[in-house]
């Protein structure tokens, strides 16, 4: 197995910091620092990692005034006794005087496998000397494929009389178990698993860990993932027993079978497992996977197929069967299979969790013992139900997004998605159920057969999305912008599936790149996603051919390697994502060879000879039909490839091949980037700018495009913006025509050529196109398409998140003023220069950096704005105030001048004041323009 430098892992350390004989000291109106309580927390999984230089950050926390960290050390120690010791057997970093804080190298002993490390830091900085900080943990997994050699891969391949083996599988999970003694006091114990498509781990009968839907999914053929948990408290001395469900998921899939470019299955499910005992006497045994572990099909999951449904009867419920001492009469053994082709490696972003519960906000009669629950929200997950009637009886639950007229559900727009659960009561006492090898996209439910008659207190919604926090937060006083904010959190966590997807409801659920170019900025001031996003450019470098081309789907469960700029091209804008606001370079380190390899194979197969790039597969995919009337029944799956797309592409990921060369010391290759970039500038220009002042059909995309990306002349600019403007104000009447492409560079283009009025329009509209349109319209997620109450259903998911473009990126960047500098990524500086928009009284913003919290809080009252910032410790920002001198600007009601918190203050000719400001809290006051 080779060991994949490409994870990152990041450990938070959160110390308040108490140092008494340093006291740290207070904002100006700051809070003080808390002094007495010195507190450490985990922000990742820390279990069986893989790479051997893990990664180590910490954040400063306090909102004392004007800290910066000048050195550091850290410590990492094979035990908490050595450390305590204030000892570091594995690694002492010394004093090291620097002001990283953030993805500092291990650089001690060798990591061996399965090697517990335990480490804390202190801080020196202006302002005084940290204490030690709690202490915090990782554990090495098993990093080499040797060490797996004798644990066997069991299964059954093969299907059962009860299943059925076609494009709608119905495959029952299956179970395995296997009973052994522990024969001394034991110190402690870890479960090593790899589980496909998906796993529920028991050990004496108590589930272990509170995931679900475990592994995230990758193209099993290239990666399989090891999950590991420390099990020490539910082992015991004596007899023991370890149960294993294995549900279907990506794996064992025939869903795509009509379509022979896509991957039909990797096989029946199968597992590899490894427990590691240590006894408190230091020997060890190892319990693994092999052909002594029992085996059967024949239990209460009938069925697990994750677009159809799940099926379970508790009459088949096997009591005990995770229990040491259950009588495996008519259990099979289970038998030793083909290992998966994937390399074996350990998951770093978390795996899925019951993120929320939600209580549906009514239920009403359809006929007979038909109901419809409604959960007030178009959510993904399941439903938990509380039932009671007799052995055999079934309820049947069919999920839906939307409601036809006559109150039916309306499936047409699932495809043949079944999505439908079906429980068969054991009968007697009340009976809880919710499935475990599915999920679905919906606000409906059609309750069929349930005993009695069913009241909303029987049933709660379970949200389930990848366990990532919550870390920004956004409003301000407008409602539509607001509510299209909860709309879109409420999209972007249902599609986390430790992957984007596209959709959680149809027949589809796929990974496809060019729906999050620019989404998942936007998305990372709001979630702390930059492990699955890191753990998805891995999927999409695993996918790239040898030839260098890279599909539009990965993991490639689609086989769609179309070859185009802009859906492949994701990859180097996520990757420039994590860099900025994150300060990874890693990231980018890890994918230069496949990004710059996967150019060339674009430019030597489709650059013709004038430097234009000719092949586009989408277009501006998903642009709104001119009005609603046209576009009702509309198919939107039209494709209209543009050169001008794609050679403006080209040229923006020259800039961008570009940058990451000089982040990561391959200077060398820039002039070959520039020179390029040069002759495709040219080219673009010549081919389609057309003197009236527009670019190619003088679309809104065609001038977007050549306005962000810096193709157009200095002298033409003025005249392309102005066109801009006028097709969105004249010919739409202050609306968009953007698809999924223009929108990405809509918001913050419009606000860098000085009209964020126009931007602000164009995102409270509430008529057709916008996304107001779809509230007016009772969404409460996001369409994937502009029209979605009126189009043809066969593509028309309301839960998609590409259409959001921009938006959010524009919400925190040019609203709240929370920007990553570039020259200072991960907020080291924060940019904060917001547009104070007439027609909004306050935004107020915050968003949990890797360094810290930063937040943005501006309110107008009468004619002056009062705008309170946060910078986090060891961050600082540069702020922008629209004021005509220093001396109308107030800090706290106090006079604006150079301290240990304000650096610097410069008027300047745009008629802006920028202050440099170290960490800490502002207040400032100015009058309004
Ligand atoms: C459809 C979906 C998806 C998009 C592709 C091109 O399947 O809209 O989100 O990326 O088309």
């Amino acid at each position: 197995m080779t060991i994949s430098k490409s994870f990152i892992f990041i450990l938070f350390v959160l110390g308040y910091f108490a140092s008494v004989n340093f006291p740290f000291e207070q904002g100006t109106e700051g809070e003080a620092v808390d002094l007495s309580n010195l507190k450490v927390e985990m922000l990742t999984n820390p279990e069986g990692i893989d790479v051997l230089r893990p990664r180590l950050s910490w954040q400063l926390q306090g909102d004392a005034a004007g800290i910066k960290q000048t050195a550091y050390q850290v410590l990492v120690a094979s035990s908490l006794e050595i450390l305590a010791q204030n000892e570091g057997d594995l690694w002492n970093s010394g004093k090291v005087e620097e002001e990283t804080s953030i993805h500092v190298k291990y650089d001690g002993k060798p990591l061996q496998n399965r090697m517990e490390a335990y480490w804390k830091v202190r801080v020196w900085t202006s302002s005084g000397e940290s204490n030690w900080s709690e202490p915090s943990h990782w554990s090495m997994g098993i990093m080499y494929y040797n060490d797996w050699k004798s644990t066997r891969w069991i299964g059954m391949d093969r299907a059962f009389d009860w299943d059925e083996v076609s494009t709608f599988s119905r495959l029952s999970a299956r179970y395995f178990r296997k009973e052994f003694n522990a024969n001394k006091e034991i110190k402690q114990a870890k479960v090593h698993l790899m589980g496909l498509g998906l796993y529920e781990l028991y050990i004496n009968g108590e589930k272990i860990g509170d995931q679900v839907l475990a592994p995230v999914p990758t193209d099993y053929n290239h990666n399989v993932k090891i999950n590991v948990f420390d099990v020490s408290d539910q082992l015991r001395q004596g007899e023991n027993a370890i149960g294993v469900i294995l549900g279907n998921g990506r794996f064992f899939t025939m869903r795509q079978d009509y379509k022979p470019y896509k991957i039909k299955t990797f096989g029946f499910p199968k597992m590899a497992l490894q427990l590691h005992i240590e006894y408190l006497d230091g020997s060890k045994v190892v319990i693994r996977t092999d052909e002594s572990w029992d085996f059967t099909a024949d239990g209460p999951i009938r069925t697990n197929n994750e677009y159809d449904g799940e099926e379970y009867d508790a009459r088949k419920e096997m009591p005990g069967w995770n229990l040491p001492g259950f009588d495996t009469d008519g259990w099979l053994k289970a038998s030793y299979v083909q290992e998966p082709e994937g390399t074996f490696e350990a998951q770093m972003t978390p795996n899925m969790k019951i993120m929320g519960e939600l209580k549906p906000i009514g239920i009403s009669k359809l006929e007979q013992d038909r109901y419809i629950l409604d959960m007030g929200q178009n959510m993904v997950g399941w439903l938990h139900m509380k039932v009671r009637g007799n052995q055999g009886q079934k309820v049947t639950l069919r999920f839906a997004e939307s409601l036809k007229e006559d109150g039916e559900l309306f499936v047409r727009n699932l495809r043949d998605a079944k999505v439908t659960d079906i429980y068969t009561l054991k009968g007697g006492e009340e009976e809880d159920w919710e499935p475990k090898f599915v999920y679905h996209g919906f606000r409906y439910v059609e309750i069929t057969g349930y005993p009695g008659t069913p009241s909303v207190t029987d049933f709660t919604g379970k949200m389930v999305y990848d366990d990532i926090k919550t870390v920004g937060s956004f409003e301000t006083s407008d409602p539509t912008i607001n509510q299209i904010y909860q709309n879109s959190w409420w999209g972007i966590a249902g599609n986390y599936k430790g992957m984007p997807v596209d959709c959680p409801q149809r027949n589809e659920r796929q990974p496809w790149l060019g729906d999050r170019s620019t989404g998942a900025l936007g998305e990372n001031f709001m979630f702390d996603n930059a492990r699955l996003y890191t753990k998805w450019i891995d999927d999409i470098r695993y996918s790239q051919r040898a030839d260098g081309s890279i599909p539009d789907v990965a993991p490639a469960f689609w086989r769609y390697y179309s070859d185009n700029m802009t859906w492949p091209g994701t990859m180097l804008m996520i990757v420039d994502m994590l860099y900025q606001q994150t300060g990874d370079v890693q990231v980018i380190e890890d994918n230069y060879q496949a990004m710059k390899k996967w150019l060339e194979y674009m430019r030597i197969n489709y650059m013709d000879e004038n430097y234009i790039l000719t092949k586009d597969s989408y277009g501006d995919w998903c642009v709104p039909p001119p009005t609603i009337e046209a576009a009702t029944g509309q198919n939107a799956d039209v494709k209209n490839p543009s050169k001008l797309i794609s050679t403006a592409y080209h040229y923006y990921f020259m800039d961008l091949m570009a940058d990451f060369a000089s982040r990561i010391g391959r200077e060398p290759d820039i002039p070959e980037y520039r020179a390029l970039g040069t002759h495709i500038k040219a080219a673009f220009n010549d081919t389609f700018y057309n003197k009236m002042g527009y670019y190619g059909d003088n679309k809104m995309t065609d001038n977007l495009l050549a306005l962000a990306f810096g193709l157009v002349n200095e002298n033409h600019k003025q005249k392309v913006f102005n066109s801009l403007v006028e097709t969105i104000e004249v010919e739409n009447k202050g609306h968009l025509s953007t698809g999924v492409i223009g929108t990405q560079w809509l918001m913050r283009t419009l606000t860098q050529n000085g009209r964020a009025d126009l931007a602000f329009r164009i995102a409270t509209n509430r008529t057709y196109p916008s996304w107001g349109y779809m509230l007016e319209n009772g969404a409460t997620t996001i369409w994937e398409l502009w029209h979605g109450n009126v189009a043809n259903p066969s593509m028309n998911s309301q839960n998609h998140v590409m259409l959001l473009g921009d938006l959010i990126v524009w919400y925190y960047e040019n609203l709240a003023g929370i920007k990553a500098d570039p020259a200072n990524p991960g907020f080291k500086n924060i940019l904060m220069d917001p547009s104070f928009i007439d027609q909004l009284d306050f935004v107020k913003a915050s968003h949990e950096s890797i360094y810290g919290k930063i937040s943005s809080h501006w309110i107008k009252n009468g004619t002056e704005i009062q705008w309170d910032i946060t910078v986090p410790a060891n961050a600082t920002a540069e702020v922008f105030i629209p004021a005509k001198d220093v001396k109308s600007i107030s800090n706290y009601k106090k006079r604006l001048e150079k301290s240990n918190q304000i650096a610097d203050i410069q008027s300047s000719k745009t008629g802006k004041v920028k202050l440099k400001l170290m960490s800490g809290k502002y207040s400032f006051s100015f009058p309004t323009l």
